[in-house]
């Protein structure tokens, strides 16, 4: 049987760390692992279940021999290298916003529509973590009975914005307790968005920014699940807004979703479609007080659904719940899985023609 030779591009980070933990327990044929990250960790090791990787710095020729590339360094590093990969004769998953609104690249949840891998060119692209788990759990009710509208709000993991970011929060959340700080007398550097110019503590507060915002005053966050929804469920008529919110947790993003479906859906066929429905688990159960909570999502694959009812007003209105670990089916589950359905569809090779531009 054929097996690859991987490389892992941000290694050292929140997601690429859990992407080498993820290799440990994939279908995916393994010949061997390189870890990749900037000159700053060059020579460090990282673990690879009980091996010891030691990473090396990128550049444009660590591609050489590799098949499958997945990259998580940020955009500005894929869209430099993600092309030196793919003209190197790998298959790049990333998982970065860069390449996810070209046409020429499949932006991909294996649940939904692995269909789309089909005629790639040689990278595919990992949706944003809020994304991802909004359609685990909205397309088992949108192949029955159609969706026309969602209107969601985010409580987003602090996790999602990097090691860095999670160090902050730490550290903010410990100077509250332990020296009896008000959290308005606190430091930041990083949080909301490290890319912009004033940044807020996330120790005992709620934050209305991720990433930064557009000229329509959205954020990006906010309108990648607008057209990361659209791409996804190849339907450009599904209206989508939301409001995406940090919160001072660490890892595992919330979402309320509220959604019009085209037929009118009968709760209890809902939950059912969803308990059935791959990578997603129904935790429904009010009178006994289940529903998902982000502290039990944590370290899972699947994105967890519950609080499923129908609005008290709009005949074809549901509101739900859904919960997934951001940097697990939200970044590096959702990679890995998709290399693994590369290769199960026999789709990790070459390609014959090179669409993306050497910078
Ligand atoms: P992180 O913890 O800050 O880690 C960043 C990683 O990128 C580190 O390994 C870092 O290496 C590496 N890196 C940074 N600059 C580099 C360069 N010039 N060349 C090579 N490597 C470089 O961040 P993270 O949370 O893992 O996120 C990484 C990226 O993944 C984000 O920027 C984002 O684009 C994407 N992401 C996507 C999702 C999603 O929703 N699908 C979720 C989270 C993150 P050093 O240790 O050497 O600095
Ligand atoms: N700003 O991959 O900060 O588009 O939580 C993922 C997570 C961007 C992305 C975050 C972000 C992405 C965050």
């Amino acid at each position: 049987m054929k097996s690859y030779h991987v490389a892992v591009v941000g290694a050292t980070g929140a997601v690429g760390t859990r992407m080498l933990e993820q290799l440990t327990h994939t279908t995916l044929p393994i010949a061997s692992v390189r870890a990749l990250a900037s000159k700053r960790s060059a020579g460090k090791t990282v673990a690879f279940g009980d091996q010891s990787l030691v990473i090396e710095e990128l550049t444009e020729t660590s591609f050489e021999g590799i098949d499958l590339a997945l990259f998580s360094a940020g955009g500005s590093v894929s869209a430099k290298f993600a092309p030196y990969a793919v003209k190197a004769g790998a298959v790049v998953v990333d998982n970065t916003s860069f390449f996810r609104q070209n046409p020429d690249v499949p932006l991909v949840v294996p649940e939904v529509n692995a269909h789309a891998m089909d005629q790639h060119n040689g990278i595919i692209a990992c949706p944003n973590c809020s994304t991802i788990q909004m359609m685990i759990a909205l397309e088992p009710i949108r192949r029955v009975y159609g969706l026309k509208r969602v209107i969601v709000s985010t409580y987003q993991a602090i996790g999602g914005a990097g090691n860095r970011a999670m160090d902050e929060a730490r550290q903010q959340l410990k100077a509250v307790i332990d020296d009896n700080l008000d959290s308005t007398a606190l430091t930041a550097e990083i949080l909301p968005s490290a890319g912009d110019k004033r940044h807020y503590p996330i120790a005992f507060n709620a934050l209305p920014q991720i990433d930064v915002f557009t000229d329509n005053d959205y954020t990006y966050e906010e309108m990648k699940m607008t057209h990361e929804t659209k791409k996804i469920m190849e339907d450009d008529d599904i209206a989508v807004s939301a409001t995406c919110v940090r919160v001072p947790v660490l890892i595992g993003h919330s979402e309320s979703v509220y959604l019009e479906t085209e037929k009118i859906a009968d709760i209890a066929e809902v939950k059912r479609l969803i308990s059935e429905f791959p990578g997603a688990v129904l935790e429904d159960d009010v009178a006994h007080q289940i529903y998902p909570q982000a502290i039990n999502a944590v370290g899972k694959r699947e994105t967890f659904v519950g609080r499923i009812r129908k609005d008290l007003d709009v005949e074809n209105g549901i509101h739900l719940w859904c919960v997934s670990d951001n940097l697990l089916k939200g970044a590096a589950w959702n990679s890995v899985q998709i290399a693994e359905t590369l290769h199960e569809r026999d789709l990790i090779h070459p390609v014959d023609q090179m669409k993306f531009e050497l910078k």
